[in-house]
């Protein structure tokens, strides 16, 4: 049984408001009860499948919400049934993603009908208000953190507001620590990924016009305490012996600020971490930062190189990315053993046949350890989805899983590029290729992931992706 992180005590209801919420809420005779859904989606790609990570944006409200209501938390990935029955709850709390949306809807509606407090966070909800709004009570727009007293007190007096939206983001160094125990107490925790789900950052100031962080966040880049996010890795070290902790940290874009994340790296490595991140390339390129990384006990870099077209990198506007550098920032991630998982995508208007043979040459020559492909999707909210709407083939939310063919892009047909979408997976997955990108490579699950692909690579067909 996990016990509860009580190490870290920031937290955002130790304020006055709080305190009066505690009061509030001790006076109610009954604790209102919660429940808190994961929903899983219904995409056939390995996306809700084996072994999923720990779902830290409830878990975040799960840890708020405690302090004054009794929380359960469920998650359909794992196994957790939803129950069609809310009667023992006052409050149905739903987490969506665009491709859990239509699931998340249902389930709004049946508590709706029961009579329920229904709320909606995430980000399809916050990008798509209105839509979201006929499926619930109320929806939180962005972090829960932000809005939270207002929520809570509502929610205790029994007012509910259709929507709760902060003015002004909370400093982060002011975020909860994550209470674990919601999900590792749960039947199923046994299908989580071992590897611990951490925060050190929000937002990223990049930019990418497809990417729904800009429009949530801005352009603000906010981070915690080094301290606190060091606390909690030794909590979990401590509770799992420091070989079997590893981290994976969240953040949309950790290594934005280059002082703090090379603080937070020799922090790290005076805990003997073991970890892995999102990462752009900003500064990778210093064989100084790799170096320092690898020391850090980085184990795998998750990468966007997004595309090796220069004109497709140019419409997404993604500055970081500078092709010249892409060599030198893999050159210097090996040497120092960080593993790359490798980002890229397909379907843009300025790609050709040439950037799949581009993309193939890039990540055999540089032997990247796993690379991932996916189709280039308009997500509601962001400036790309604005430009595209009136050629998106459709607007069926369980297909917004990065895996289906949303338009026809200008220089290629729709067929066409899925046949060079295929044919792009199963040649990096082939048994040969994946000798020649992982030989001498240690043996960890980096390999047995290349395994899993060349499986799963084996049976892709184009029509899947329609
Ligand atoms: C880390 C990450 C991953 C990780 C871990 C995912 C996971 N299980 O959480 C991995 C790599 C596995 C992953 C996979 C995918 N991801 Co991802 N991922 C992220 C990233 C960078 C951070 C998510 C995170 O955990 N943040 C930290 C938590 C604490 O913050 P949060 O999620 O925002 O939650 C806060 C608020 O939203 C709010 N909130 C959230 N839920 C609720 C619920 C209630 C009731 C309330 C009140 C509040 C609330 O409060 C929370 C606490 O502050 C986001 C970008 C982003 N900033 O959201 C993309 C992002 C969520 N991913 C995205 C996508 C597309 C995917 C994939 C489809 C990619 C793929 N093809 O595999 C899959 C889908 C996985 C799935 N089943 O959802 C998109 C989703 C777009 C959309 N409109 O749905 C995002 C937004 C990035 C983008 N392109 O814009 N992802
Ligand atoms: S660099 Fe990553 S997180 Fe930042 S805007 Fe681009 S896609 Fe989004």
């Amino acid at each position: 049984m996990a016990e509860k992180n009580t190490r870290n005590t920031e937290t955002t209801l130790h304020t006055d408001l709080g305190a009066s919420l505690i009061q509030l809420a001790a006076e109610k005779k009954n604790k209102k009860k919660w429940l808190l859904i994961q929903p899983k989606s219904s995409t056939s790609m390995m996306v809700d499948s084996g072994s999923v990570s720990m779902p830290l944006n409830l878990i975040m409200v799960a840890t708020l919400a405690g302090e004054l209501f009794d929380v359960t938390l469920i998650d359909e990935r794992t196994g957790d049934q939803v129950p069609e029955d809310f009667s023992a709850y006052d409050v149905v709390a739903v987490t969506v993603r665009t491709l859990n949306a239509s699931k998340a809807y249902r389930i709004g509606d049946r508590a709706l009908a029961q009579k329920k407090i229904v709320v909606l966070g995430g980000v399809h909800p916050t990008m798509m208000q209105e839509e979201a709004s006929g499926h619930c009570t109320s929806v939180v727009y962005g972090e829960v953190e932000s809005v939270w007293n207002d929520l809570a007190r509502d929610i205790l007096q029994g007012t509910m507001k259709p929507l709760y939206r902060a003015d002004e983001l909370q400093p982060m160094t002011a975020m909860q620590g994550p209470d674990f125990s919601y999900a590792l107490n749960s039947g199923n925790a046994d299908k989580y990924s071992s590897r611990i789900p951490v925060l050190a950052t929000k937002g990223c100031p990049v930019g990418c016009n497809f990417c729904t962080t800009p429009t949530i966040y801005g352009k603000s880049y906010r981070y915690r305490e080094i301290d606190l996010v060091l606390d909690e890795m030794q909590y979990h070290q401590e509770r799992l012996g420091k070989k079997k902790a590893t981290f994976s940290f969240m953040d949309d874009n950790i290594s934005f600020r280059p002082q703090y994340f090379t603080e937070l790296l020799e922090g790290m490595s005076r805990i003997d971490a073991r970890w892995n991140a999102n990462i752009s390339m900003n500064f990778l390129h210093k064989p100084e930062v790799a170096e320092i990384a690898g020391r850090s006990g980085c184990e795998l870099m998750s990468i966007g190189f997004e595309s090796l077209n220069p004109d497709t990198l140019k419409s997404m506007n993604k500055g970081a990315n500078r092709l010249q550098n892409y060599s030198t920032v893999v050159d210097n991630l090996h040497r120092n053993d960080i593993a790359i998982q490798g980002y890229f995508m397909f379907g843009f208007d300025d790609d050709s046949e040439k950037s799949f043979q581009a993309t193939y040459d890039f990540i055999m020559q540089n032997r990247i350890e796993f690379p991932v492909f996916s189709l280039v999707t308009p997500f509601p909210g962001t400036p790309y989805y604005e430009e595209m709407k009136p050629r998106i083939r459709h607007f069926d939310w369980d297909k917004y899983d990065t895996y289906h063919f949303m338009f026809e892009p200008r220089k290629m047909q729709g067929e066409k590029l899925l046949d060079n979408f295929v044919k792009l997976q199963k040649e990096v997955y082939k048994g040969m290729s994946i000798m020649k990108r992982m030989q001498g490579k240690p043996l960890n699950w980096v390999w047995l992931a290349n395994l899993k692909m060349h499986a799963f690579t084996r049976k892709l067909k184009p029509g899947m992706y329609l």
